[in-house]
């Protein structure tokens, strides 16, 4: 009788080339990093605008400035920080490395209003954090196919060593 099921080894090459064509597939060329300037102005009480959209290790320069009265800018989860005085802009140069969503806030107390000045850099993971994925999870599932064939396999060869 013919033996239908695949061999260990087998499995284990394909998903070996699965994950290398998933390694070596070209990147689309707007997920990139890239360079990317964003201007942020402060007024009591918002930050416009209120939202900045990146994508992960793009390398990004904030240019700050105030309207009205000095305000602060405190960025959650990089920790970077600024003081903004009026007519004056600042600038915050940072590689954006880490993927989410973070606030940023004005740290000085600008009035009764401060604690409602808040914003949001959303940090889009890059493709390369869904190919590690990707091929982890290949790798995964090789792992476990080629284990389940393994044990499928063993009685047939202890009866073909048995046999000969
Ligand atoms: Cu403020």
């Amino acid at each position: 009788m013919q033996h239908l099921s695949p061999s260990p080894r087998l499995v284990l090459a394909i998903t070996g080339l699965l994950a290398a064509t998933i390694l070596l597939m070209p990147l689309p060329k707007e997920a990139q990093p890239s360079a990317r300037t964003v201007h942020i102005d402060a007024t009591q009480f918002a930050f416009a605008p209120g939202r900045v959209q990146v994508k992960q290790g793009d390398r990004v320069t904030i240019r700050l400035t105030a309207s009205d009265v000095v305000h602060g800018f405190y960025l959650d989860g990089y920790g970077l920080q600024r003081r903004i005085e009026p007519g004056v802009s600042e600038e915050i140069v940072f590689t954006a490395d880490r993927p989410g969503k973070f606030r940023y806030r004005c740290g000085v107390s600008c009035g009764p209003l401060r604690p409602f000045m808040i914003g949001e850099l959303i940090v889009e993971a890059n493709t390369p954090y869904w190919r590690a994925i990707g091929v982890t999870l290949v790798a995964a599932l090789g792992m476990l196919v080629a284990l389940w064939q393994s044990g499928k396999h063993r009685p047939y060869q202890e009866v073909l060593s048995g046999s000969g």
